[in-house]
């Protein structure tokens, strides 16, 4: 469903905008690095009432996507913020067209307008969930798993994560460390809804590996290969019983509808911040809802304020996968809200506040300043 009723215009004044590095519980290991801090930016809309709060979920370093925290901060304040205060006012369904001139950085357009639909639904004392059109108060919690030292150890650090009751484990896979993880955990826990993640770490010269992964009937394996490998995608998914679901590659709604129609994925991972916003990221699902297509609610490691948000767009009916919306606590000894998210036997909360639900927590918030501008009007 598109969304019902739109927010009404809001006075911009400007905004702030903050490089964060936030300490993570445990190192974080992907194919593509090691992260032990987030480096995250944090985007607060200036405004005639209550301020609203986004994020930017760039990581440090371009390994993930093309962007990375000092390009979304250059593009963020010369280039898009400037032009959305360039406006007397402005509604939150208009920034996608007002950004659209600037091509790509996606993550940095999300940031903003997420501070934006914030400020304008609490102006109308709206919830992001009620305005998305949630469905349900709260939501089935997975857990993404970093690549642990050894299969004993990722053993060992799944057992954690069930017996604190996430619902579905995602774990990270790379060449040599994969089949012998995925085994591991099979064979330690039976049949618990399991999913690997590649983070587009093959290409299809390793088809008859990932063709392994076949026989531990996985949920799915996420983006196995790279970014725009979309017929490589299609002619793998032909190769395999276990359904490809693309991450990294689902960049816009009509990457989605060309990735669908080619077959490249059966599930889609939606994430926000990859598709340029929150309101894409509805476009995208209520697209994959008409096709039958499932998705759930992908993850960029968020602090409250994306977490929040997450939750609230993973309410949507479309996202019949548990997604990657896990407690703060997964990743955050500290977070930058006074109420961070906690799991409750296997979900999260949908919050019902208005805007993203969550009040910033200002003496964390300042503690893990490292960088800090306002782009005025
Ligand atoms: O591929 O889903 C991914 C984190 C950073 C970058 C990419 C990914 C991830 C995760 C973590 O898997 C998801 C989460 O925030 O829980
Ligand atoms: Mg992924």
């Amino acid at each position: 469903m598109p969304i019902a009723r739109p927010a009404a215009s809001i006075a911009l004044h400007g905004f702030e905008l903050r490089v964060l590095h936030v300490p993570l519980v445990s190192p974080f290991t992907t194919s593509f690095g090691t992260e032990s801090v987030r480096e995250v930016i944090v985007v607060r809309a200036l405004t005639d009432g209550d301020d609203g709060w986004g994020e930017i979920v760039t990581q440090a370093e371009p390994l993930y996507s093309s962007e990375y925290t000092q390009g979304a901060w250059d593009v963020a304040t010369r280039f898009l913020a400037p032009a959305l205060l360039s406006r007397r006012t402005v509604a939150p369904e208009e920034i996608t067209s007002l950004l659209e001139p600037f091509v790509g950085h996606r993550m940095a357009k999300a940031g903003l307008e997420l501070a934006v639909l914030d400020a304008a639904l609490r102006a109308e004392a709206r919830s992001l969930g009620e305005y998305f059109g949630a469905v349900v108060d709260r939501v089935p919690s997975g857990v993404s798993v970093g690549i642990q030292r050894d299969p004993d150890a990722l053993v060992e650090t799944v057992r954690g994560y069930l017996d604190e009751g996430y619902v579905r484990i995602k774990i990270k896979i790379k060449p040599g460390r994969d089949v012998a993880d995925t085994a591991a955990v099979r064979d330690a826990f039976g049949g618990i809804p399991l999913q690997v993640d590649a983070n587009s770490a093959y290409t299809l010269a390793d088809i008859d590996t990932l063709a392994e992964l076949d026989r531990f009937e996985l949920l799915l394996i996420e983006q196995p290969l790279q970014e725009d490998d979309i017929v490589d995608h299609a002619t793998l998914a032909r190769h395999l019983t276990t359904p490809v679901c693309l991450d990294e590659s689902i960049v816009s709604r009509k990457a989605a509808t060309d990735a669908l129609a080619l077959g490249s994925a059966s599930i889609v991972n939606i994430k926000a911040g990859r598709v340029g916003g929150y309101l894409e990221a509805v476009r995208i699902h209520d697209l994959c809802r008409d096709a039958g297509v499932p998705v759930w609610c992908g993850g960029m490691l968020e602090t409250g304020i994306g977490r929040a948000a997450n939750a609230a767009l993973a309410a949507l009916p479309g996202f019949t996968l548990p997604g990657d919306v896990s407690a703060s606590s997964r990743f955050y000894h500290r977070d930058i809200v006074t109420e961070p998210a906690v799991l409750e036997d296997g979900h999260v909360r949908v919050p019902t506040d208005p805007g993203l639900g969550v009040e910033i927590d200002h003496s964390a918030l300042e503690e893990f300043t490292v960088e800090r501008t306002v782009v005025r009007a």
